[in-house]
């Protein structure tokens, strides 16, 4: 694509303000003139080659255009009878730098911003700018326009007509018909009219479009007063500002295009998402908000960066107020559309546009964000991640995992509410659901080499931190080699109670004999443990069953003191007591004394209590323990017995998922 700038003109309408340079250097604003914008303009939408008709001023001109300092290559033709000839005469003089070539051609008087430009070279047939908007003018160019197609250009046709510029894209084909006719013209020496007057009759052979920009700068100057009326006008496009927001940890091409686009329509400040609103809603971010900020704070374009702490854009737009909030269209469906809905509603308040680019599923962009994922599920990521969340959200949530299906489960379900995405933090893997899905009880009877084979299964086809429930932890000799698998595979954190003896469930109580572990005995284990460690990641948490056991609140505070100075990274206190009351008051006098070890709680009995309400009293981490077990288990008990009374399966169907849920609910890689 190749730009010509028609500028042999003096441009005698513009008085004094042409009586030192040709009217294309007239400064439009303190940094720019009219020449200067459309070459950078040309530059950063990747023109490269710029032909250039010169009359008046020739050689300051082409200095002019050198000192600019432009990515260009420039060939000035010069008309040497610019005083007696119209620009057609200037393009014939240069046509042997035009034939054959995709052409922008616009008059050296054109102001435009950005975004007019841009979408002009997009445009796939030939066009003209044209505006719906603007008033037909009296002595300025008018379009003839017909089904979108320009058909008679000059400043004479006011019957179906638009307001028109003198800013083409014309591909080869039909500027090459073009300027046969202007070289026609000239040749016979009619050199004293318009281009477009050449045009007009060739215009049934020389397909171009009507290309309406609207109310978008795009005027030419004339006089001191249109320089006027083009400087306000720029003056407000300068100050339209931008608003993006970016989640990702992965810039690539695409981000970089949309940047670049979005920069054209303003100043642009982009919202980088909060590690806690990434995690909520896609995955943890693999590299924290401080170095996501930098990198995006170093792309050219970007003005500035602020942080968007929620999925809702409702915040910054409200305080900012940008002009524009640039997207891709790709949020129009799905779990995004409330927020889009959101932003929407908040731009109306204040007049603000939304503009959307198509959204290209670019496969090697799928591929980054498997990438990401993959890396996610290593187990040196993923082992450190759960102290990252518990630092970040002060309160994570986990639910129980015990076969690769319920680990999805536990991975992908997401619920959007309130413009915000919920998902769980992270997996437990519970020796009563890991027992009771191989049907034997939870007595540490599933010895240790099965349950890793469980966390194997979950590992493979997820991303999330793991919470192992390493029972009594064994003997203290076994356990340090518990810890180390543990940790190797990528475990996140392992939690053992503080009994002895046959284990058995703490939600049975003192309905059954069970032997509680001296305070020297399971410091002991502890600090054998965190020895054998490797990693600063890995968390050793101890569990305190004293009220389960009913030894009373300053035994399970007693104990809790001891195990966090052995070296515990975090406690459990449990309960089975539907009343929230005791672990409230665990909570409360532990936290009097110990501000910063997690709390860990498993509210399967005392159920009320919301996530919230455990945040503000300073629990870190809630383990729904046993509910996927606890739900699928009546389920299909409920169908083998419908199929067992009825003596085939149709009753049970309705209770079924569809066969093909079933065989596409797992996607192939
Ligand atoms: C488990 O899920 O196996 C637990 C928690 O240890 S509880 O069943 O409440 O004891
Ligand atoms: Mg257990």
């Amino acid at each position: 694509m190749k730009a010509l700038i028609l500028n042999s003109g003096l441009g005698h309408r513009m008085g004094v303000l042409t009586s030192e340079h040709p009217k294309c250097m007239t400064e439009i604003s303190a940094k720019e003139t009219i020449l200067s914008r459309q070459l950078k303009l040309l530059a950063d939408a990747g023109v490269t080659d710029v032909v250039m008709t010169t009359g008046y001023y020739n050689e300051i001109l082409v200095n002019y255009c050198h000192s600019l300092n432009l990515k260009l290559q420039y060939t000035f033709v010069n008309n040497p009878i610019y005083d007696q000839t119209n620009y057609i005469y200037s393009i014939y003089c240069a046509k042997e730098y035009l034939r054959n070539e995709d052409i922008v051609l616009m008059h050296g008087d054109l102001v435009f911003e950005a975004s007019v430009l841009d979408e002009l070279l997009a445009f796939e047939k030939s066009c003209m700018k044209v505006s719906s908007t603007c008033a037909l003018p009296e002595k300025d160019f008018k379009a003839v326009v017909h089904d979108g197609r320009v058909e008679k250009i000059g400043v004479e046709f006011f019957n179906d007509a638009m307001e028109a510029q003198a800013l083409y894209k014309l591909n080869s084909q039909d500027w090459n018909v073009w300027l046969d006719k202007i070289c026609e013209y000239c040749e016979s020496n009619n050199r004293k009219c318009y281009a477009e007057v050449a045009f007009n009759e060739i215009s049934d052979q020389c397909e171009i479009m009507a290309y309406d920009v609207g109310n978008r700068l795009c005027t030419e100057i004339d006089t001191p007063e249109d320089l006027a009326v083009v400087k306000t006008k720029l003056a407000e496009v300068e100050n339209r500002t931008v608003y993006m927001c970016f989640s990702t940890d992965m810039i690539h091409s695409g981000h970089i295009a949309i940047i670049k686009k979005a920069a054209k329509l303003g100043r642009l400040t982009i919202g980088v998402l909060s590690d806690e609103a990434v995690s909520s809603y896609k995955r943890f971010p693999l590299l924290p908000y401080e170095e996501r900020k930098s990198l995006i704070e170093n792309i050219n374009g970007v003005y500035q960066v602020i942080e968007q702490k929620q999925l809702s854009y409702a915040e910054n737009l409200k305080t900012m107020k940008p002009t524009y909030v640039v997207h891709g269209d790709d949020w129009k469906e799905g779990f995004q559309k409330p927020i889009r809905d959101e932003v929407t509603k908040v731009l109306a308040e204040y007049g603000g546009t939304l503009v959307e680019y198509p959204y290209s599923k670019d496969a090697k962009y799928a591929d980054l964000d498997k990438l990401s994922r993959a890396q996610l599920a290593m187990p040196d990521v993923r082992r450190g991640r759960l102290k990252k969340l518990i630092n970040m959200k002060k309160t994570v949530t986990a639910i129980e995992a015990h076969s690769g299906l319920t680990g999805l489960i536990a991975e992908k379900t997401t619920v959007l509410q309130d413009g915000k995405t919920y998902q769980f933090d992270a997996m437990w893997v519970s020796s009563l659901c890991d027992s009771t899905a191989k049907g034997k009880p939870d007595i540490e009877l599933v010895d240790m080499t099965s349950r890793f084979r469980t966390i194997d299964d979950i590992m493979e086809v997820t991303t999330k931190p793991i919470i192992f429930d390493g029972d009594t932890g064994g003997l203290t000799e076994h356990f340090v080699y518990t810890v180390k698998t543990l940790e190797r595979m990528g475990v996140s954190m392992v939690i053992i109670e503080d009994k002895t003896g046959l284990k058995k469930n703490s939600l049975f109580g003192t309905e059954v004999e069970q032997t509680q572990d001296s305070i020297e005995n399971f410091c002991a284990k502890i600090q054998a443990g965190k020895k054998a460690q490797k990693t600063k990641e890995f968390m050793i948490c101890a569990r305190i069953e004293s009220l389960i056991l009913e030894r009373g609140m300053e035994d399970a505070l007693e104990r809790a003191f001891a195990f966090v100075k052995a070296g515990a990274d975090a406690i459990m206190i449990h309960s089975r007591k539907k009343d929230p009351t005791e672990i409230f008051t665990f909570v409360e006098r532990f936290r009097q004394q110990d501000a910063h070890t997690p709390i860990v709680v498993v509210p399967t009995s005392f159920n009320t209590v919301t996530e919230d309400e455990w945040k503000q009293r300073g629990v870190n981490v809630v383990i729904y323990a046993n509910q996927l077990t606890r739900s699928g288990f009546p389920a299909m008990q409920n169908v083998a017995k419908i199929i067992l009374t009825n003596h085939r399966a149709k009753e049970a169907d309705d209770l079924c998922m569809s066969i093909k849920e079933i065989i596409t609910l797992i996607p192939e890689e």
